[in-house]
């Protein structure tokens, strides 16, 4: 009966095993091809399948909950709290066998993984043990609904948390996947605070086993406020010494490649992220194609990729079939290394090893495909719940770059003529606490006051702009992609929209000298920045904060959550802090 209703309905491939084993003979969750040759996929939102999650079933959750539900609508309430402890040290470390000074969550790169369930709330009380820096941690992707104090925003949801202060984030898990957390105080985390976050919940395709999160990094031999104080006032972007699998990989001074066990004849979900700074990364592992499952948060309909390529912030939920002959594999990174996917000096290298248990330990002798090279999304992607996005005329955002001969060449990328540059004192929460709405110009501030609308925004590069892509991040929302194009203007035609199931996550490519339309609703009162995650960019300016619905974003946060104090103690040190910050560095950057 129920087998029936199913079918009818065109929901075989997604009902849930354990009220239908009797009636399917072999495993019940669709497999991939059904979904693709012929298309046949539907929303069917908040629709009960009464099944639980399993190994067989990860398309299931819990009551009420599957991979069918729309995060943004609802999410379930376990009433469980997750709490961690970070503590925020300047230590001396070599992931790459290159010794240097960094700055690290709990003395361990890379930081501390988060773990939660889908619908928990998760606390962290974050101590800055530093000496000389303020800090603060961003939840990148987490959509902070109703809570946008606890963004980790300095400068526009908190002053920088202050050396010896602690600050403790409350934010509730509304949506499930894999992400990462970052300083978002200048460019910092480029030194090391970062770290994975893990929110389980359903998925599109099953799997046995969970590896967990793969960062990517590329990283340098100096310190990253020395790179970023001379990218300030170069003609191009500063060269990575080389790029970090896991936190490790080998280099001239010794190093060692990171190492990930699968355990044969298991479908392993991996978790790739890219928590870098300047490099697209372009990831493929010999012999093992990807099942890719996820874009960002966002559950999509599985396809199979031999590559992937990832731009600054960005992540994919993968599954890898652990079905080959029992060895040793490489993982193969290409940075493209070239000045749109930003350049590595250790390009050639960067690998990680995949070891099946029962093999011998050394370095793989396998062969794999010739990774692609270039900066651009993903386009194989569907978001498994489908939205449809009404057709309007975008509101246009003018990006432009100048270098400035009189100021010792300083580089500034501007939003509407103006480069971001916040004040670490007075955040944009101050203005919306005092009512006051004269916000100074380099706040680039855009107020949206409408409730529950699209809003349709085209970012579009003039023709001052370096031919560099832009990995473009919104907080507070996932975004709609609507159009893009790499040196193109946009010429105003909304019949060019995709508005049927558009790709929706929460980081996209804006193609060099191009343009990018998106489009969110307005559904979460609170001051959300949207920036370039290249930390040297947007601390060069490029970034713009959208005001959203500002009278309601008291009511709806409720609890301050510690900004008065947390101001007061930054205003005390920022007083003695002596000769003061740089010229030209925007205090942001992630
Ligand atoms: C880290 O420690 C070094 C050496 O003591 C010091 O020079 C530097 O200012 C410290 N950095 C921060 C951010 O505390
Ligand atoms: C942060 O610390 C770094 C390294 O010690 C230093 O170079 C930089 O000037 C500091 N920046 C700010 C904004 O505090
Ligand atoms: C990454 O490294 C950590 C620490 O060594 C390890 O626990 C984790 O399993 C590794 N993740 C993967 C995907 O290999
Ligand atoms: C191994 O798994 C991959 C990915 O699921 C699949 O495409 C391939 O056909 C499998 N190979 C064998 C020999 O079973
Ligand atoms: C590489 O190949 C050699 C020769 O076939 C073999 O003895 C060795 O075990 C292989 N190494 C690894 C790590 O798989
Ligand atoms: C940004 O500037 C462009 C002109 O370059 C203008 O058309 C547009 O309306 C401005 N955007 C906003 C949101 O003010
Ligand atoms: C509003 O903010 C501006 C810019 O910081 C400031 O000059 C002004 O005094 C503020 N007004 C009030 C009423 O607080
Ligand atoms: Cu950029």
């Amino acid at each position: 009966m129920l087998y029936s209703i199913a079918r009818a309905a065109g929901f075989l491939a997604l009902v849930c095993p354990t009220i239908l084993s009797a009636a399917l003979p072999s495993e019940p969750l669709a497999p991939t091809v059904p979904w693709k040759s012929d298309g046949i996929y539907q929303h069917n939102k908040g629709r009960d399948y009464g099944c639980s999650h399993g190994r067989k079933s990860r398309n299931c959750w819990s009551d009420g909950f599957n991979v069918e539900t729309d995060m943004d609508e609802k999410w379930p309430d376990t009433g469980k709290m997750v709490t961690y402890n970070f503590d925020i040290t300047n230590t001396t470390m070599a992931p790459d066998g290159f010794e240097r000074q960094m700055m690290v969550v709990n003395g361990q790169y890379p930081g501390p993984t988060i773990e939660a369930e889908w619908g928990d709330t998760i606390v962290v009380n974050v101590k800055n043990s530093l000496t000389n820096n303020g800090t603060g941690i961003h939840w990148h992707g987490l959509r902070q609904l109703r809570s946008c104090q606890m963004d980790g925003t300095n400068g526009i949801t908190e002053c920088p948390i202050a050396p010896g202060q602690t600050k403790t984030y409350t934010f509730k898990a509304t949506q499930y996947g894999s992400s990462w957390y970052h300083s978002h105080y200048s460019v910092q985390y480029g030194d090391g605070i970062v770290g994975g976050i893990i929110i389980r919940g359903p998925a599109t395709e099953n799997y046995d086993i969970d590896l967990g999160i793969l960062p990517f990094t590329d990283w340098w031999h100096v310190p990253i406020f020395t790179v970023n104080a001379a990218a300030l006032h170069a003609g191009g972007p500063p060269t990575a010494d080389n790029l970090l699998v896991n936190g490790s990989m080998t280099s001239g001074s010794g190093g060692k490649y990171a190492v990930t066990t699968l355990t044969p004849g298991k479908k392993h979900l991996l978790r790739l992220v890219n928590q870098g700074i300047n490099n697209n990364v372009h990831v493929s592992l010999d012999g093992h194609p990807f099942t890719v499952i996820a874009a960002d948060f966002i559950p999509i309909i599985p396809f199979t990729a031999n590559s992937l390529n990832l731009a600054v912030g960005q992540r994919y939920d993968v599954i890898v079939n652990a079905n080959q002959t029992v060895g040793n594999y490489w993982l193969r990174v290409g940075t493209g290394g070239g000045k749109c996917d930003g350049p590595n000096a250790n390009a050639a290298n960067i690998k990680s090893i995949f070891r099946y248990e029962g093999s011998t330990s050394g370095n793989p002798n396998s062969t794999g495909i010739t990774l692609p090279t270039g900066c651009y999304d993903e386009t194989n992607i569907v978001p498994y719940v489908k939205t449809t996005v009404p057709r309007n005329l975008p509101q246009e955002l003018k990006l432009s770059f100048s270098q400035t001969a009189a100021t010792n060449n300083l580089v500034q990328w501007h939003i509407n003529a103006s480069a971001i540059q916040i004040d670490f004192k007075t955040p944009t929460l101050q203005y919306v606490i005092d009512g006051n709405d004269s916000f100074p110009t380099t706040d680039n501030i855009y107020v949206v006051g409408e409730a529950h609308k699209w809003q349709y925004w085209v970012i579009q590069s003039d023709n001052s702009t370096p031919p560099l892509p832009h990995p473009i991040h919104l907080h507070g929302h996932d975004f709609y992609i609507l159009d893009y194009a790499q040196g193109a203007q946009w010429a105003g035609d909304t019949s060019r929209l995709i508005t049927d199931n558009p790709i929706r996550r929460d980081t996209a490519t804006l193609p060099a000298n191009g343009y990018l339309v998106l489009a969110f609703e307005s559904d979460n009162p609170g001051a959300w920045l949207m920036h370039c995650h290249i930390p040297f960019h947007v601390s060069a300016g490029l970034g713009f904060q959208f005001l959203e619905r500002q009278r309601e974003i008291l009511g709806s946060i409720g609890d301050l959550g510690g900004f008065k104090d947390g101001c007061k103690s930054w205003k005390a040190y920022e007083r003695n802090v002596e000769g003061g910050f740089i010229i030209g560095d925007s205090g942001l950057r992630l």
